[in-house]
């Protein structure tokens, strides 16, 4: 029989030191996006990463279980950079994790919020003990490791101060890029809307949602909440959805019939690769 591991540590011992990727600053990582990143040396220095891009710690026992999700479509470079540097933070972390790319097919308009929510059910398929959702944009990295990829007794946002906004909170509502939620935090609020096609406001409605259902956000140090953005033009076919800012307003009476609760779409294919699970997925279209 397996030895009985002790339970993971609350602050894993070593975050802020200097791996092979890392500044000597403390708890700062170097982040840059210029040397090309091929998959397989990603593979290469990841060992430990099974296929479909789940891990678990060798040496302690994690009290949780979190599915990393990503909405995704036509960003294989942003992928390569996010997972070179996310594994091996996530393993630093001593987190017990999987990788859950949500790759929407087709050509029509995107739509961020529904590709989190089937994330959400499809990584339960996967593995029923996930409890912990982090829904991370594909070009968002973490600059400091010390921001633990973990759920709270509050919904968490992790993207607190990205270099796009100058190292600050746009706007003290601000739910984008980076966020995680328990199981039942995610439930309380009838997961994300499905109904945001195209750029804008769907992030708004889950900060709605949330304080809606009377929970607060929680957030790390705004010295640790670092982030940079992967620079990239205007996607195609996710143009600024007009129906925004209504839409927003209207929290309150959609939040009840449209979320996880009645999601309908249809799994192409689910490819496990080395380092993350892809998944491909009809959502529709607008209508
Ligand atoms: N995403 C894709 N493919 C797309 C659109 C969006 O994968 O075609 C995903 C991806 O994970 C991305 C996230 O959805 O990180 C959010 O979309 P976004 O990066 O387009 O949103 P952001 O607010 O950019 O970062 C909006 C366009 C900014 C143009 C700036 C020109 N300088
Ligand atoms: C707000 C958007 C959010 C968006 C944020 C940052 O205006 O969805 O800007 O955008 N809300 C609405 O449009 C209603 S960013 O500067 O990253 O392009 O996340």
């Amino acid at each position: 029989t397996a030895p009985v591991l002790p339970p993971c540590p609350d602050s894993p011992p070593g975050l802020g030191l200097i791996p092979a990727t890392v500044l000597p600053a403390v708890g700062r990582l170097l982040i840059e996006f210029t040397s090309p990143m091929p998959l397989e040396r990603v593979q290469r220095e990841n060992p430990g990463v099974l296929l479909g891009g789940r891990y678990t710690p060798p040496d302690c026992t994690p009290a949780q279980t979190v599915a990393v999700i990503i909405p995704f479509r036509h960003r294989e470079h942003h992928l390569r950079y996010w997972l070179h540097y996310l594994h091996p933070i996530l393993r630093r972390q001593r987190l017990r994790y999987g990788i859950y790319v949500i790759n929407q097919h087709g050509e029509d308009t995107f739509n961020r919020a529904k590709l989190l929510n089937v994330g959400f059910l499809e990584a339960l398929k996967e593995d029923a003990t996930y409890n912990c959702f982090i829904f991370s944009d594909v070009d968002l990295v973490p600059m400091d490791d010390r921001n633990l990829y973990r759920c709270g007794d509050q919904p968490r946002h992790f993207a607190i101060a990205m270099d796009k906004f100058g190292f600050r909170l746009p706007y003290a509502g601000y739910f984008g890029g980076v966020s995680g939620l328990n199981k039942s935090q995610f439930l309380r609020i009838n997961g994300f809307p499905n109904e945001y096609w195209g750029w804008g406001g769907e992030d708004d409605d889950i900060f709605n949602r949330i304080s809606l259902a009377g929970m607060k956000i929680s957030r790390p140090d705004i010295r640790i909440g670092r982030y940079r953005m992967i620079k990239h033009d205007r996607d195609k076919h996710n143009e600024p959805n007009p129906q925004r800012f209504t839409k927003i307003q209207n929290t309150k009476l959609t939040m009840k019939r449209d979320g996880i609760g009645s999601v309908r779409y249809q799994v192409l294919e689910v490819s496990r690769q080395p380092l993350f699970t892809n998944i491909t997925v009809d959502i529709g279209r607008p209508p």
